[in-house]
Order: C-alpha cells, then sequence, then structure tokens
C-alpha cells in the first residue's frame, strides 16, 4: 500500500520523493478517554501543510469502542485556534477552543479491521471514550511531499521522517534510516 500511495502521489509531485511518519493510538476496552475536537494541522510544524494521514484500523473501530468521528467540509475551514488540552494520560495536548461547532453534523468513522481512512490536516476530527469491552488500535502514519519541509524545534527536534521512495529534490528534511 505504501508503494501504490507513493506512486500516486509521485505522479502529483513531480516525480520527486515522498515520506511519512506514524503512531500507534490504542483505546484500551473501558478506557473513558475521549479524543478531544481537533485539526492535525494545529499540532505540525510543517509548511506548507502538504499531509495527508492514513489510518489503518487494527481492530474493527465502531460507535460502541469509540470510533474517530470528523465534522464533513471542516477541512475547507481554515486553522482554527486551539487551546491546551490539561486532561490527564491524554495522547493529545491541544483541543480546539471554543467554537461553536455543530456536532450533530458529526459522522462516524467505521472501520473494520484491515480498511483505512484517510484525512486532510485541517479536518475536525476527535472520538468518544471507548466504554466497550474491545481494545479499539488504529496505526496513523502520515504521508507528504517532500517540498513540505518539518521545522526540527520543540517535540519535532529528533522526529524521523522516511523517505519512502525516489529523490528528495528539495533538500529541506533529513531523513531516518527505513528499519
Ligand atoms: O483515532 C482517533 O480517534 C483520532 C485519530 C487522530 O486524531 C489522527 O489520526 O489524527
Amino acid at each position: 500500500m505504501y508503494r501504490k500511495l507513493a506512486q500516486e502521489d509521485l505522479d502529483r509531485y513531480h516525480h520527486e520523493g515522498y515520506m511519512k511518519y506514524g503512531r500507534i493510538i490504542s483505546k484500551r476496552q473501558g478506557d473513558g478517554l475521549p479524543l478531544p475536537w481537533h485539526q492535525d494541522a494545529a499540532y505540525w510544524a510543517l509548511e506548507p501543510m502538504k499531509v495527508m494521514t492514513l489510518r489503518l484500523a487494527i481492530d474493527d473501530s465502531n460507535v460502541e469502542n469509540g470510533c474517530m468521528r470528523v465534522i464533513p467540509g471542516s477541512h475547507t475551514w481554515g486553522l482554527i485556534p486551539h487551546v491546551p488540552y490539561t486532561v490527564k494520560e491524554q495522547i493529545l495536548d491541544q483541543e480546539m477552543a471554543d467554537i461553536k461547532l455543530d456536532e450533530s453534523k458529526a459522522v462516524d468513522v467505521e472501520l473494520k479491521a484491515g480498511e483505512c481512512s484517510f484525512h486532510e490536516p485541517f479536518l475536525i476530527h476527535g472520538s468518544k471514550p471507548n466504554f466497550s469491552t474491545k481494545r479499539r488500535c488504529g496505526y496513523t502514519i502520515r504521508f507528504m511531499p517532500p517540498e513540505t519541509k518539518l521545522n526540527r524545534s520543540g517535540r519535532f527536534a529528533n522526529h524521523p521522517l522516511f523517505l519512502l521512495r525516489g529523490k528528495d529534490l528539495h533538500h529541506t528534511n533529513s531523513y531516518a534510516n527505513i528499519p
């Protein structure tokens, strides 16, 4: 799948290289922790903000175990202010500032294990707590073209990026070796 994605993007990004970084988001069964509404773009020091997230469902992900929810169309709204999210034991430390969000418009992104979804960096998304008896684990991989520069300061100082294929003609980033 990496290859296919990279190939499709190579067509869009002038046959240059391509890179990604990823993380596991696992909500244990009975875990009462929500993921607050947020836009990924608020977290990332990327310029330009060209990045696509692939979320691969490791477990079935549904309303019962707190699947991701999205606000359709919000990827066109631009960056909305975020404020610190201070709930303990959280993997996110920012949430969207108190704006008038019509949560009745939210769509649940239910996935079977092995399926995936994609989202853009400005899409407003989050998820409710997992009060079910089933774990909800997913792997998120971020794909970006090499023209997108990662500003290596703060939390991103040592963040690994991998060049998936081709050459980086922009020389704006440093890469780790693919394990
Ligand atoms: O898994 C979730 O509930 C949200 C995932 C998320 O915030 C992300 O992939 O950017």
